[in-house]
């Protein structure tokens, strides 16, 4: 079977998780790599060996050999990476969020369908085993309807005002840094596993450092913690660390959640608790193998990550046996084997975020950013598909 030949845009945290993952999707390979940085674009492709090595993606976007692209470059790049890549018709994965604005998403959205290309928004957080097996459990009806859904996303990388990074910055990243890069999660896990739509939401933003130091030298992902005091810039911040959102799903159902990137201690935790009139079931992306379902007339239970246990549907998100523990790098590959699956074969059910998924997160994004300026509810569109 013809290898489908991809290429990776951007050589930061992203970008190797991207390129890890790829390489362990069969049938799929890594053809090339592009990013700004010279040296870590080098760096990185001679890492893999990858056949080629380019400083401005069009270069890669240029030749017919190259069938897909992974966008992960900072999110204001990547509506117009994306608009490029569409146009020379190659099929896109893109990070979240799809883009800094509803309309760049309308846009994207509508130019993939013209151009009858695949393309994917990376929620992978969804294909966890452990998610799948919930949102197998609502759909066998085994939780009941759903009354109330809440929890958080917590990290506590961006705790200090000497952490930086360039999702500080809203010409970098946009007008949303926690929601849009982390509550995105939250929701899309959400309305993935409730089959349910967020309608109206309250949303309160804060920015607990108004100004931040910024190192002089750029930092990846995470890594700021390894840095010394000596040398930073004293910079203005527009973007919060923090949301707290309630809000209203489908009929009766009511939520509320928090996202934090200066929770200390919590590393990378995505929490998600959900009460149905039969049952509840709650996950922890800290325990990830493990899911606890909660009875109000029968003792409480922890299900452990086996295949042999799952549900069907849920089975096939789960490559190893019982006890060999499946994490964040598994769910990435999940989500591209199922992406180039479906570039092979045209036909089928689409089982990956698209970028009508990634537009629902922005949609749902602006109506917390209205809210915020306007200290209200705010109604969510309904969007068509979705
Ligand atoms: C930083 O918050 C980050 O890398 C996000 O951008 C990712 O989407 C998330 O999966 C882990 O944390």
């Amino acid at each position: 079977m013809k290898s489908i030949k991809t290429a990776i845009l951007g050589t930061g945290f992203m970008g190797r998780v991207h390129l890890e993952a790829v390489r362990r999707v069969e049938s799929v390979e890594a053809a090339a790599i592009a990013g700004r940085n010279a040296e870590a674009a080098r760096r990185l492709g001679a890492g893999f060996s990858i056949p080629t090595i380019a400083t401005d993606y069009r270069d890669v976007l240029r030749d017919p050999a190259i069938d897909a692209v992974h966008i992960c470059t900072p999110n204001a790049q990547h509506f117009s990476m994306a608009k490029d890549a569409l146009k020379a018709g190659k099929h896109v994965l893109c990070e979240k969020p799809l883009a800094t604005s509803v309309e760049e998403g309308e846009e994207l959205v509508s130019l993939a369908a013209q151009k009858g290309l695949r393309n994917c928004v990376c929620h992978n957080l969804r294909y966890y085993p452990m998610v799948q097996q919930m949102r197998s459990m609502r759909e066998a009806g085994e939780l009941g309807e759903i009354l109330v859904i809440q929890g958080t996303y917590s990290q506590d990388w961006l705790l200090y005002d000497t952490d930086w990074n360039w999702r500080v910055e809203t010409k970098a990243g946009g007008p949303s840094r926690c929601m849009a890069d982390i509550g995105s999660h939250w929701f899309d896990m959400a309305e993935h596993v409730t089959g349910l739509r967020v309608k109206s939401l309250c949303a309160d933003l804060q920015t607990f450092h108004p100004t931040r130091k910024q190192p002089k030298h750029s930092v990846e992902t995470f890594a700021n913690k390894l840095l010394g005091p000596e040398d930073y810039l004293e910079t203005p911040v527009d973007t919060e660390d923090f949301g707290a959102v309630i809000f209203r799903m489908g009929q009766r159902t009511r939520g509320s959640v928090t996202a934090s990137q200066v929770a200390a201690g919590r590393k990378n935790r995505l929490s998600i608790e959900i009460y149905g009139t039969r049952s509840s079931v709650a996950w922890d992306q800290e325990r990830p193998d493990e899911l606890w379902s909660g009875h109000r007339d029968a003792s409480n239970q922890i299900f452990i990550k086996d295949p042999s246990l799952l549900k069907p549907a849920a089975r096939s998100y789960a490559d190893l046996p019982g006890g060999h523990s499946e994490g964040y790098d598994d769910t990435f590959k999940q989500v591209f084997r199922r992406f180039y699956a479906s570039i092979g074969t045209p036909v089928g059910a689409i089982e990956y975020p698209q970028f009508v998924d990634g537009l629902r997160q922005l949609t749902i994004l602006n109506a917390a950013l209205q809210s915020h300026r306007t200290r209200g509810w705010v109604d969510v569109p309904a969007q068509a598909g979705r």
